[in-house]
């Protein structure tokens, strides 16, 4: 028996190594794919990660061995290598380390397949694996690139902070407070202060937020967003569109986007170009900024029952107070972006608390748009 074993595995090693990496491939790609399917949501990425699942059998059925040749050549309890462990293999500290250790695995495996494809010699399955390697490459850092950017959210209160609405406190105690009373995001909208302070204030509100889970968005400047660590920026429709953003940032990080929209149209037109969430206003006259035409609590109902924009993260924008925000409320509106009414209320935080009183709880879904 052991000298049927022990000459088997001589006759036939590369079958033997082959077997053992096409398993350990497989593996490590299903790791990948799971991560973006079930972790990220990410769509594009599980379909990716799919088709090289695919195009590794394919690559396999180059091979001048059947499967037959492969299970027989395979002998996991003689294996030496299975009761070798390192501390390293058995602890993993989130989905990012098991997802980076399962891509090293994968480019680790296809390279084993591939010099032993050589040796076989099978010159075009060699070829074959060598190429899926070129793509593991690229696969393990777009999943490492989005296991480490922000995640789109469905926020619940999101205040604009702007100083000269700020009435009774200074604007980063408004911003504090405005945390306190429940607010999940924050949006600094400066439109005239020099580059400098601006980039101070930005850091200033992603210090106080982030600790505490709250989000920061900047209005109009992804440099300032990029610069001061912030989790979005939001763009207007004259401000520089969502393609030319998404040029890859500058720290290794990537910002969310999110953009202003009057119609559906726009909407439609801003989750096409890969909008993380949709601003929809005005929804009722304001002050605050100069528009002529409403678009009304209407237009959230048809951006909620459109289908190609249900999933979008929303936030209804504009002139909106407790007196009003149950009609959003009625339509389905899930999210609201608030400015006048919170930095100038003499208690910010019970402005807060009072709007969040009256919309729906957030769901779990509200976390995995
Ligand atoms: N975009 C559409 S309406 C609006 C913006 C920035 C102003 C929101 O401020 P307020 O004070 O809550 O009406
Ligand atoms: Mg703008």
């Amino acid at each position: 028996m052991l000298i049927s074993r022990l000459s088997s595995h001589r006759m036939n090693p590369a079958a033997r190594i082959i077997d053992a990496n096409a398993n350990r491939a497989r593996e490590a790609l299903r790791v990948m794919e799971d991560t973006a399917r079930f972790a990220l949501d990410n769509a594009l990425l599980t379909a990716s990660l799919k088709q090289l699942r695919h195009d590794l059998q394919a690559a396999m059925a180059l091979l001048p061995l059947d499967r037959a040749v492969l299970i027989s050549s395979r002998d996991t309890e003689a294996d030496i290598g299975v009761r070798i462990k390192t501390d390293s293999e058995l602890s993993r500290t989130d989905l990012t380390h098991t997802a980076a250790a399962a891509a090293s695995r994968l480019t680790e495996a296809l390279r084993s397949l591939e010099e032993a494809a050589k040796t076989l010699p099978a010159p075009q399955a060699a070829a074959a694996f060598e190429s899926l390697r070129y793509r593991a490459y690229t696969a393990d850092k777009e999943l490492t690139l989005a296991l480490n950017s922000p995640r789109p959210r469905q926020w619940r209160l999101c205040v604009l902070i702007t100083e000269s609405l700020c009435k009774h406190h200074a604007w980063l105690k408004v911003a504090e407070l405005a945390i306190n009373g429940g607010a999940d995001c924050l949006q600094l909208r400066e439109k005239s202060l020099d580059d400098r302070e601006l980039l101070q204030r930005a850091k200033s509100l992603v210090a106080l937020s982030r600790p505490r889970g709250v989000s920061v968005v900047i209005n109009d400047r992804p440099d300032i967003a990029l610069l001061s660590g912030a989790d979005a920026v939001h763009l207007g429709q004259t401000d520089l569109p969502i393609a030319d953003v998404r040029v890859q940032p500058l720290r290794g990080g990537s910002l969310l986007i999110g953009v202003s929209t009057e119609n559906l149209d726009q909407a439609r037109a801003a989750a096409q170009s890969g909008a993380d969430y949709i601003a929809l206003g005005p929804m009722f006259p304001t002050t605050t900024k100069d528009k002529p035409r409403l678009a009304g609590p209407q237009y959230v109902r048809s951006f909620v029952s459109d289908e190609s924009l249900a999933r979008v993260p929303h936030l209804a924008i504009g002139g909106i107070n407790t007196g009003n925000v149950a009609q959003l409320v009625e339509v389905g509106c899930r999210g609201i972006a608030v400015s006048s009414f919170v930095c100038s209320a003499p208690d910010p935080a019970s402005a807060c608390t009072a709007l969040v009183e009256r919309l729906p709880p957030s769901t779990s879904s509200d976390l995995r748009t």
